[in-house]
């Protein structure tokens, strides 16, 4: 057993989560996740928040569009509420102990796990998945990665990322069996809130996603306040009035979505929203709801655009926050490597 085993070994609280860069970032993202890394910064625990730019390029990103998305997502994070300074932010490729890590996890986890993620199975659906790239198919190793290089014990995400979780769980418990180690903590997801699966605001049984090709299936944190009224308007429903029970939305997926934005937004519960909408039509509740998203999102927009203004001083702030990571996340990798045997007698 290598020196750097520390058994048995407790693991402080440490929260770790990131967000892809691969477009702008919706409601889904607000509400499912950034929403909730705000919570988790307040409550005073370590925070650690990371725009996932390796993971963006596992399908193709145009290198200018991806650089401004990077910016404009750090913008977004600032501007719901992260601060740089209590929570390190920063963008993953700038650690490279990501990558390093990612590849060990490589040779842990097993084809099989790698090829039942639900995740792999949608993006390829319908498409010649022998065409996608092995770093879409290897996605969930490079996130066990991202949160074990800080041996991050809490993940706050949507519910979308639950079997990646329970995966990475699965890498660390084979690392630590493999090796005779107890050197990865195994992970917790913390899945939480009214809307830990917001939905397209088109199809109410497709998650709402920055890559959709329809714009009128999100609201995007740029949008501008008349287009959220807009998209919310113009958002698919039934017919029929609210029910008075959260049991009345079974089956009705489109009018259940909008129930839990509401909640979301509201800080309410599912069931308190439709007690005060009940038998209320969808030409009284989406005019509710859309001053709702305006009065909640509004002011993140506009101090996103004005982030924005000033690209320098976010890489700066990324730029700060991944040296701070680094220095976490360094002599963790290190470690492992001197677990798995590697010689590492380079003088720096
Ligand atoms: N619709 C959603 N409802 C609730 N949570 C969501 N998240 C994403 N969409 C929803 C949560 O946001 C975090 C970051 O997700 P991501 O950007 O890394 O990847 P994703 O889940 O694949 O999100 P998208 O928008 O669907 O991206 P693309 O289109 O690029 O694949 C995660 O915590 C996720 O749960």
């Amino acid at each position: 057993m290598s020196d750097a085993v520390q058994t048995p070994q407790t693991f402080p609280t440490r929260i770790f989560s990131g967000i892809q860069p691969s477009g702008g970032l919706t409601l889904g993202n607000y509400l499912g996740a950034l929403k909730r890394f705000v919570e988790k910064q307040d409550e005073g625990i370590e925070t650690i928040y990371c725009l996932v730019d390796m993971h963006a390029i596992t399908v193709w990103q145009d290198p200018e569009k991806l650089r401004q998305q990077t910016r404009e997502a750090a913008a977004g994070f600032i501007a719901a509420g992260i601060d740089p300074a209590r929570s390190i932010l920063f963008n993953q490729s700038q650690v490279t102990a990501h990558v390093e890590l990612a590849w060990i996890f490589n040779c842990i986890a097993r084809m099989g796990w790698m090829s039942r993620m639900t995740q792999w199975k949608d993006k390829t659906a319908g498409k010649d998945a022998e065409a996608a790239s092995l770093g879409l198919f290897a996605y969930p190793s490079l996130m066990a990665a991202d949160i074990l290089a800080y041996k991050a014990t809490h993940v706050p995400v949507g519910e979308d990322q639950k079997q990646h979780l329970e995966l990475c769980r699965d890498i660390a418990i084979k690392f630590n069996n493999d090796y005779k180690v107890n050197f990865f903590p195994v992970v917790e997801p913390v899945i939480e809130g009214a809307a830990t699966r917001v939905m397209s605001l088109r199809d109410g049984t497709k998650k709402m996603s920055k890559s959709d090709p329809s714009d009128q299936s999100r609201i995007n944190l740029t949008d501008d306040a008349d287009t959220i009224s807009k998209k919310i308007r113009k958002a698919k429903t039934d017919m029929d009035p609210l029910p008075d029970n959260v049991a009345g939305l079974k089956d009705r997926p489109e009018a259940r979505n909008l129930v839990n934005i509401y909640a979301a937004l509201a800080g309410h519960t599912a069931a308190q929203v439709v007690q005060d909408y009940a038998g209320a039509q969808f030409g009284t509740f989406k005019p509710a709801l859309a001053d709702l998203a305006v009065a909640k999102l509004s002011p993140i927009t506009s101090e996103m655009s004005r982030l924005m203004k000033d690209p320098a001083e976010i890489d700066r702030i990324i730029g700060e926050g991944a040296a701070r990571a680094d220095a976490i996340a360094r002599p963790i990798v290190d470690q492992v490597y001197d677990i798995i045997g590697m010689i590492r007698s380079r003088q720096v």
